[in-house]
């Protein structure tokens, strides 16, 4: 059987204040595409379709738009909720999609849930269990001790009573780990501190494969069978080179897997530049990409430059921030903070002299000392 794995979807998603739904809305459009061309029987959603418990209202129409495109195409559509996903809000006419052959899993309920559908080598099992915390799913297991990640999966995989002598398919919105290999992270990621919601990818290596959401880059967790899809556009600046798809799987006799990761190309890339303004603006080097990119930009230059964003945003508009790699930042500035007590016996120029150096991280020319001496003077306050 082939099925498509998707995840972290993220609808609704702004990076540094520009909108993706335009991004968001052709990444989606190259995935129908794809369902076309290559047919699988089911689309696995592995969690975070929205970005926010409430999304917006073009954010459920871009949505709405994309589940009445499967339901076209004549897919099963498995979908769980993410750790950004509002469990009870995405449950929400779950049972009357499942005629449209559309099975939702938003708020777990004590245990996973089961969806079997059969091919030529007989049933194969699709697992979904949403994004689930400790807090989360105590209620459900009486007095069994459930304090970490790790207990609260061990406590509802043990509940499912799964034969892995059968093909099984995991669908999982968790932060897997394999011990000794360090996860690809992004910052549009939600993660807690210290990593306290990772989980041992040991627990679910028994399962033929495991459609993984919540990592934004597409990574496999030790085994090839256990994958985390990756969000379908970059989310982050952090993830700039990153190369964004969705994962087709197949899965023949028990044991037969063959991967493939397809990939998305966006509308707008998201990439870094480095240099002097006067290089990076120029048309030679502006042309030689997409000027309507996301950037950004590191600029070298050593001269103060006067609204770097104004010149910047004339060349290229999707200026995403700006961060400044010259002498003043390389250097230890040897800042200087003066205790409050001393401060009241500094004059206004020292104070001035002290500020300039650590916002700086140089002391003033003789030149500009000596426009700072002139407008303290006008004040009559040096
Ligand atoms: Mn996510």
């Amino acid at each position: 059987m082939k099925f498509l794995h998707i995840s972290d979807l993220h609808i609704g998603k702004s990076v540094n204040g520009f909108s993706m739904l335009g991004e968001q809305k052709h990444a989606l459009g190259q995935i129908i595409e794809y369902l076309r061309a290559e047919r699988p029987s089911v689309v696995v959603i592995a969690g975070d379709v929205y970005d926010r418990a409430v999304p917006g209202v073009d954010a459920v129409q871009v949505f709405d738009d994309f589940l009445t495109a499967l339901a076209g195409e004549e897919v099963v559509v498995l979908l769980i909720s993410g750790n950004h996903d509002s469990p009870e809000r995405l449950n929400y006419a779950s049972r009357l999609l499942t005629d449209k052959r559309l099975f939702l899993y938003g708020a777990f309920d004590g245990t996973l849930r089961k969806h079997t559908l059969a091919d030529e080598h007989g049933d194969l099992n699709f697992w979904l269990l949403p994004f689930i915390k400790p807090s989360s799913v105590r209620g459900f297991f009486g007095d069994q001790r459930i304090e970490t990640y790790g207990d609260a999966l061990a406590a509802a995989l043990d509940s499912a009573g799964i034969d892995y002598a059968e093909r099984n398919i995991l669908v999982s919105h968790q932060f897997y780990v394999k011990a000794g290999v360090s996860p690809i992270r992004s910052e549009s990621e939600l993660n807690p501190v210290g990593g306290l919601d990772a989980v041992d990818a040991g627990r679910i290596e028994n399962f033929d494969y495991a459609a993984l959401g919540h990592l934004h880059g597409a990574q496999t967790v030790g085994g090839e069978n256990l994958r985390y899809a990756g969000s379908p556009i970059k989310y982050s600046l952090s993830e700039w080179r990153h190369e964004k798809s969705v994962t087709l799987v197949e899965l023949g006799k028990k044991g037969a897997l063959t991967v493939r990761a397809l990939p998305l190309s966006p509308l707008h890339d998201m990439r870094e530049i480095k240099g002097e303004l006067a290089v990076l603006t120029s048309d030679e080097v502006s042309s030689l990409a997409d000027r309507e990119d996301y950037l950004r930009v590191i600029l070298t230059d050593e001269e103060e430059i006067i609204d770097p964003m104004g010149k910047l945003r004339s060349v290229y508009p999707n200026i995403m921030s700006i961060d400044f790699e010259n002498a003043h930042t390389r250097v230890d500035t040897g800042a200087i903070f003066t205790d409050a007590e001393t401060i009241e016996k500094l004059s206004p120029f020292d104070l001035f002299s002290e500020f300039f150096l650590n916002t700086q991280g140089s002391t003033m020319s003789e030149e500009q000392s000596e426009i700072v001496r002139e407008l303290l003077d006008e004040e009559g306050e040096r």
